[in-house]
């Protein structure tokens, strides 16, 4: 079934409807892998439920992801797309490899810190274990690349801490993967440059969600947070209008350096009308991809997804299982 390609692996929590930060950082470098590596795109449904989520916005949310996946442009022609709960190998895997996990080692993750602070009402232990289930994602399928946003790199370094000691504990099982991080590695929040763009933040006002309608898009634009002064330049003292120029250049193409000369003597406000409508632009062909996605096309493709990932993970899992002597 697989190809000789190496293989890639990444997957979206569906835990809201993804903004233009999960496009820039994660699926526009999936786009480019599809040819080069046989890609594994996971819902990782399993790693959303770590915070509260209502069931029936769960549900909406993966099957808005599914059909935000497709409409981007990953082809299920040339890559596996599944859900993480349909997979069980997934959680069998993770338990196994808490074995061979220190606490010292996930106390440590910036992530759980950074979500324990957030939800302080709902520090489980799930939330705390995260970086083993998706070490557990990764290693199940012999992943060579994982293409991720900069976030996530402490949790794929610990992906090859797994990997590196399951193999010296029991001898050969898995594939070391490497991390790829792509160009548009760390987008802020619009109300707070200081804070990485999330699409569980409680004000709306924080991202731009691929879904987003134009009116929505402007005034969101409108109301973003900028710095002091009026000059339109990239630089650390000003992290509000480098993210805005970050965002432009990397849906544009027009480098940096252009933006700030066109924008010298404008203003911010000039800057922000332009935005808004290169986001509406871009986001256009997407929102219209998705109208023409039917309910029975989307089963079909996770059907044939889901099948070959168990497939794949079933190999992987049976040979850990022998390693330690499991029955
Ligand atoms: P949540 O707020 O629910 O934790 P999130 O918005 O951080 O979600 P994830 O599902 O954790 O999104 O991440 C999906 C992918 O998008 C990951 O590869 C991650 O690195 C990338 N990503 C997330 N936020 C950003 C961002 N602000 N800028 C660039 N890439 C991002
Ligand atoms: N933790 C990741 C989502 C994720 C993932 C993975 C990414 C879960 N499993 C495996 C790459 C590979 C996140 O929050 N973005």
């Amino acid at each position: 079934m697989l190809t000789q390609k190496p293989i890639a692996f990444s997957g979206i929590q569906p835990s809201g409807i993804i903004h233009i930060g999960n496009y820039l950082g994660s699926i526009k470098n999936w786009l480019e892998l599809q040819d080069r590596y046989q890609c594994i795109f996971c819902l990782v449904d399993y790693h959303s439920i770590t915070v509260r989520q209502t069931p029936a916005e769960l549900r909406k949310n993966t099957e808005g992801l599914l059909k935000l996946y497709l409409a981007c442009g990953i082809d299920p022609k040339k890559s596996i797309i599944f859900i993480q709960s349909q997979v069980p190998a997934h959680t069998e895997l993770a338990w196994i490899l808490n074995t061979i996990t220190y606490l010292g080692e996930l106390k440590r993750m910036t992530q759980f810190k950074d979500k324990a602070t957030r939800y302080k009402e709902n520090v489980n232990v799930g939330l705390f274990d995260y970086p083993v289930l998706m070490a557990a994602d990764i290693l199940l399928y012999q992943t060579n690349v994982v293409p991720v946003g900069q976030d996530q790199l402490q949790h794929v370094e610990l992906a090859r801490t797994l990997a590196h000691r399951f193999n010296q504990l029991y001898g050969e099982t898995f594939t070391i993967p490497q991390p790829l991080i792509g160009k548009g590695a760390k987008i802020m929040g619009l109300d707070d440059p200081t804070k990485k763009m999330s699409k569980s933040a409680k004000n709306p006002g924080n991202y731009i969600a691929l879904t987003d309608d134009v009116e929505t898009i402007r005034k969101k634009i409108a109301r973003a947070v900028t710095d002091s002064g009026y000059e339109v330049k990239l630089s650390p003292d000003k992290p509000a209008i480098s993210n805005l120029l970050t965002i432009y250049h990397l849906l544009s193409n027009i480098p940096i350096k252009d933006l700030e000369k066109k924008y010298t003597d404008k203003g911010y406000a000039k800057l922000k009308k332009d935005l808004a409508e290169v986001i509406i632009n871009f986001l256009k062909p997407i929102q219209e991809k998705i109208k023409t996605l039917d309910q029975k096309t989307t089963n079909q493709i996770l059907a044939a997804g889901t099948r070959k990932a168990q497939t794949l993970s079933q190999l992987t899992l049976n040979r850990v299982k022998e390693k330690m002597g499991l029955i």
